[in-house]
Formats: structure tokens, sequence, C-alpha cells
């Protein structure tokens, strides 16, 4: 019994290799694409494992895919793989679509023809939701995507829908609010805040002068969990009797800002904010900048307020929420703390 995992030297990715080795007897076989500089980091500690090993597989080449689900033909497919970042979908919205939506496309046509028993398990996002109409947002909420990353994972949806009912594929799209940790990307906002913190406060700690934190926009919203408990819930999707999408969020949601403040208390470090908009500042007691605003990194278009219904998670799914926010935030920034 095996699972393809593809993502696999991305955050959730990783994550998922670890708790199915740790939680199952499954072997894991890992996609991953050709880079002349690999990056495998997260995955290191799984190398010499028996369990676990790699094939080169892009999926952005529909060959590629086909080529791997024929002839591995896994019980589970779980594919993380994405251009996952929504700030540059404006930038380079093809290859959002390539990554994030024609890799659905290849892999649900590959199952099909190849491999109709294996469980498929597409990585939705709450960006789905976009410019939302009610809070928080659960299943049944309308798609209005704001960001083309957003409407290639609507996109995604729709096609794991058809193919589940058009070939009784068990083939799901989980609906996940954001979920960091230590193995989150530097360029989204938590673990960017938790690196800088970290070095801000190890250069007050030797009376070093340093740079501030330069944000964009602080007032907007997120739902943010941990990304462990979250690779559960996916694997929770995948062994129902049946197949059925869920939203996994935190029902709570908290801004930029929020986030900010935590992760400097976590290091014992209290600022004061002022000014506005772009001239907004976060300064220390002693009046040195913590944080700034930059327009460099604001977005064409917002989703100020994202908060998602886990309440059919939790009843249906039997899914379980281990780590709040401040916990999370807390972790983050002292394994950040401790590294720099
Ligand atoms: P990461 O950005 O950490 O990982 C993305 C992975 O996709 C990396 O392993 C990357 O490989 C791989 N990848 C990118 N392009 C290709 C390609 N052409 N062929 C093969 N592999 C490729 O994302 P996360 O782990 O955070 O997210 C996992 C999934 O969940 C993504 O689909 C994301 O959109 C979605 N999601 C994530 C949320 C979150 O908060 N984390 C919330 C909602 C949805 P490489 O190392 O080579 O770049
Ligand atoms: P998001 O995550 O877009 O929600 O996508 P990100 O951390 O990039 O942004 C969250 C919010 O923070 C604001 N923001 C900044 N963002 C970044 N990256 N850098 C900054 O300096 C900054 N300042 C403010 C953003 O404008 C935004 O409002 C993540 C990804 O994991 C997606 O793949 C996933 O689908 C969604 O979460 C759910």
């Amino acid at each position: 019994m095996k699972v393809l995992i593809t993502g696999v030297t991305g955050q959730d990715g990783s994550l998922m290799a670890d708790y199915l080795l740790e939680n199952t007897d499954l072997d894991i076989v890992g996609g991953v694409r050709r880079l002349s500089v690999p990056n495998h980091s997260n995955i290191s500690h799984l190398k010499d494992n028996p369990r676990f090993r790699l094939i080169n597989l892009d999926v952005t080449d529909p060959e590629s895919v086909s080529y791997a689900v024929k002839s591995e033909k896994p019980e589970f497919y779980i594919n993380f793989a994405a251009n996952s970042f929504v700030g540059t979908s404006w930038e380079m919205p093809v290859n959002h679509f390539q990554t994030n939506t024609f890799s659905v496309l290849y892999s649900l046509e590959a199952i099909r023809k190849h491999s109709p028993a294996t469980r498929f398990y597409s990585a939705g996002s709450s960006e789905q939701f976009g410019d939302v109409d009610y809070a928080p947002q659960d299943i049944n909420h309308p798609f209005k995507p704001r960001s083309p990353y957003g409407a290639s994972k609507c996109a995604a949806h729709h096609l794991v829908k058809v193919y589940r009912e058009s070939y009784a594929l068990y083939a799901v799209q989980g609906i996940l609010f954001n979920h960091e940790g230590i193995r989150r990307g530097e360029e989204f906002v938590t673990r960017k805040i938790t690196k800088s913190v970290a070095r801000i406060k190890k250069a007050m700690d030797s009376d070093q002068p340093f740079e501030p934190l330069v944000l964009g926009n602080l007032d907007s919203k997120r739902d943010w969990s941990d990304a462990e408990d979250f690779v559960r819930g996916i694997w929770q999707m995948l062994n129902r009797s049946m197949p059925k999408d869920f939203v996994l969020a935190s029902n709570e949601c908290h801004s930029i800002r929020d986030f900010v403040n935590l992760s400097f208390k976590t290091l014992g470090i209290e600022g004061v904010w002022s000014g506005e908009g772009l001239n907004e500042t976060l300064k220390d007691e002693e009046g040195r900048v913590l944080v700034q605003v930059s327009e460099k990194f604001f977005r064409p278009a917002e989703v100020d307020l994202l908060m998602g219904d886990n309440v059919e998670a939790l009843n249906d799914l039997g899914w379980e929420l281990k780590t709040s926010f401040e916990d999370l935030v807390k972790k983050m920034t002292e394994y950040d703390y401790n590294q720099a």
C-alpha cells in the first residue's frame, strides 16, 4: 500500500509524509520536480527511511503525471504541488493555472485511465471564497475569488466534482484556510514576521542596529492554524466511506497587526503603533522602528477577511484542532529565535 504525495518538499507535503510514516504502515512516494539547486530541506530527515522514496514528477507535464500514476498505481494520491503564493499570481497567472489547475486535470485523467481505485486529494483554498458574503465561511459559501490564484483553485474544485460525479472516483477537494508552522515558506506573512522578529531581537540582545520589518496591508485578517493539525484532517477526508469536500479552519480570525504584536511579545518586546496607511510604524520604547509599511507588499486586489467554519469537519470528520493561534505564533517565533 502506498501514497503518492506531490509537493512533498513543501510545508504540507513534508508534514503529511511525517504523519503517515508515524501513524500508518503505508509507503510514501514523493513526487519532486527537477531543480538546478534542489530544495529538500523539509524532507532531508527522511532520506534513509526505507518506506520513503522520491520520483521525478512535474505536475505541469501531463506525461509525467500519467506515467507516475500508471507505474505506481498508488492507493492514495495527495496533490499538494502548487504555485502557492497568491502575491505572484497577478505576475504569472498562466503559471498558476498550469500548476494549480491543469495539474489537477492531468491527475484526474491519469487516475480515470490507469488507476480508478486511487483516492485523490486536491488542495483547495479559502482564497476561493475571496470577496466574502458572510463569516464564517462554510462549504456552501459561493466562490468569489479575488486573485488568479483563487480562480485557479476554483477551477480545480469544479474539475474534482465533475470527475467524482462522472466517473465515480474517490476525489475530494479540501478547502483549507491558512495553516502555518516552522516549515512555512519565508515569503508568507507569518514566517516573514517571525523570522524578522527573531532577527530584531537577536540584534537587540547584542546592542546592534537593525533594519525594521517591512510589511504591506496590516489590516487584512486571516484564519490561521497549525499545519500539523491540517494534515490530520486531510487524511481523515481521504478515509471516509464516501468522498466529500470539507472546510478546515479555526473559526477565528486575527489581523496581520495582531500577529506582529503577539510575535514581538513572545520575545518580550512591546511596541507602540502610530501613524496611518503607508506612514504607520511600530516603535519600541526607545523609539526604534520595528515595523514599517511599504506599497511594495500590497496586492492589486485584497481579500480583507477570511474566517472559516469548521463545525462540519469537527462533527462529521471527527477532526480535532489541537494548537491555538497564540501557541502557533509562540512556536514559530521561538523556533526562529533559536535558529537565528
Ligand atoms: P508550499 O509552497 O510549501 O509547497 C508547494 C509545493 O509544490 C513544493 O513542494 C513545490 O516544489 C511544489 N511544486 C511547485 N510547482 C511544481 C511543479 N510544477 N511540479 C511539481 N511540484 C511542484 O505549499 P504548502 O505546502 O503551504 O501548500 C500545499 C498545498 O495546499 C498547495 O496546493 C497550496 O496552494 C494549498 N493551500 C495551502 C494553504 C496554506 O495555508 N499553507 C492553505 C490553502 C491551500 P519545489 O520545492 O520544487 O518548489
Ligand atoms: P495568503 O498568505 O495570501 O493568505 O495565502 P500570505 O501570508 O501571503 O498573506 C496573508 C495576508 O497578509 C498580507 N500581507 C502580506 N503578505 C505577504 N506575503 N507579505 C507581506 O509583507 C505582507 N504584508 C501584509 C497579505 O496582503 C494577505 O492579506 C496563503 C497561501 O498559503 C495560499 O497558498 C493559501 O491558499 C491561502 O493562504 C489560504
